[in-house]
């Protein structure tokens, strides 16, 4: 008889309950490492995470990397490659979070290559969680961060040409199947890669589970394409675009910003989890209580929720279909998997 059916025999026969017994055998067979991103671009952001979960590394060097390789994507909608604000200044948001419930963001930040890392460089030198603007850029040069041209990539700087013809000031939503059907380039909401090999999502979200069973995660954005100058959405918002709680589990969030700070999305995802219900049902719930006070309008927007537990269970849930998301174990291959939604 092997070992852990031997134990479980005797727990049975100590008459605990089942729930109990179950919580025990579910610790020895918990999925680590393991890492998921939002968007089927997670291939890149994984394929960065995963050499430091493969060697036993930590969840949140893990996902720092996962943030680097896409803010390293010259056409790419995070980072300095996205599409600008309707004046044409890209202006970045991006926040990180350990098991420790440590965390740094960062918002409104122009000229850095890496607003992950200045995140991090924040929540582990200052006493302070949240820097927005001029002075999130003071504290990165000051610590080292180089001050990069501001220049448009040419992706971007096509996009912005085209948006200024209209200059019209109506944030399109992108919701992915509308756009297969024949828009192209950076929607507003531009990381999937489109047939043309660009990105059609500004935002990358990404939960790691370490082999030492904890949890980190990191979001990282562009934001919404033309935006008003100044406006910062859900993803540098620690409870908004990220939460982890190394008890219970962790999530992120892309879409309509707006629509995921008016719920505080991923804390209500982790706190659906703590109250039993898995990564896939609590993202549900949560995008449930996005679309219950206005249907009609949530037809006219994207918000998807992806979430991990301590197991390492995954799970994510949409408003409209289109939302997908890679995951990374074992063997180091990304496997995308297309989100259920509340709209089909
Ligand atoms: C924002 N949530 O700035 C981001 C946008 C996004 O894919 O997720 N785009 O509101």
């Amino acid at each position: 008889m092997t070992p852990s059916r031997r134990s479980f025999l005797r727990l049975s026969a100590l008459a605990l309950p089942l729930t109990s017994v179950q919580k025990l055998f579910a610790k020895s067979v918990v999925r680590k490492p393991i890492v998921i991103s939002t968007w089927d671009s997670g291939q890149i952001s994984n394929a960065a995470a995963w050499p430091v979960l493969e060697k036993g590394g930590r969840a949140l060097d893990a996902v720092e990397q996962a943030a680097i390789a896409m803010e390293n994507e010259v056409n790419c909608c995070v980072g300095l490659g996205g599409n600008p604000d309707r004046d044409g200044f890209v202006t970045l948001d991006a926040c990180i979070m350990d098991e420790k419930a440590n965390c740094g963001s960062v918002a409104f930040l122009e000229r850095i290559k890496h607003p992950i890392s200045v995140a991090r460089k924040l929540m582990e030198t200052t006493p302070h969680v949240f820097l927005a603007g001029v002075g999130a850029q003071q504290f990165a040069v000051a610590n080292g961060f180089k001050l990069e041209p501001a220049k448009l990539s040419p992706d971007a700087e096509k996009s912005y040409k085209e948006w200024l013809k209209k200059a019209e000031y109506k944030p399109v939503i992108n919701i992915e199947h509308q756009q297969s059907k024949g828009q192209k380039g950076h929607g507003p909401f531009a990381p999937a890669r489109l047939e043309d090999g660009s990105f059609n999502h500004d935002t990358m979200g990404t939960l790691a589970l370490d082999n030492n069973g904890d949890l980190s995660g990191m979001c990282t954005t562009s934001g919404m394409g033309f935006k008003m100058r100044g406006r910062v959405g859900d993803s540098p918002i620690i409870g908004a675009g990220l939460f982890v709680d190394n008890e219970i589990g962790a999530a992120t969030s892309s879409g309509q910003g707006e629509e995921v700070i008016r719920v505080c999305g991923t804390h209500l995802v982790v706190e659906f989890m703590r109250s039993g219900l898995s990564p896939e049902e609590a993202c549900k719930k949560a995008i449930e209580r996005i679309v219950k006070p206005n249907p009609e309008r949530a037809k006219t927007f994207q918000v998807g929720f992806l979430a991990i537990n301590k197991q390492g269970e995954v799970g994510a849930y949409s408003v409209q279909k289109g939302f997908n998301y890679t995951v990374t174990e074992k063997g180091g291959k990304g496997v995308v998997i297309n989100a259920k939604s509340y709209f089909s």
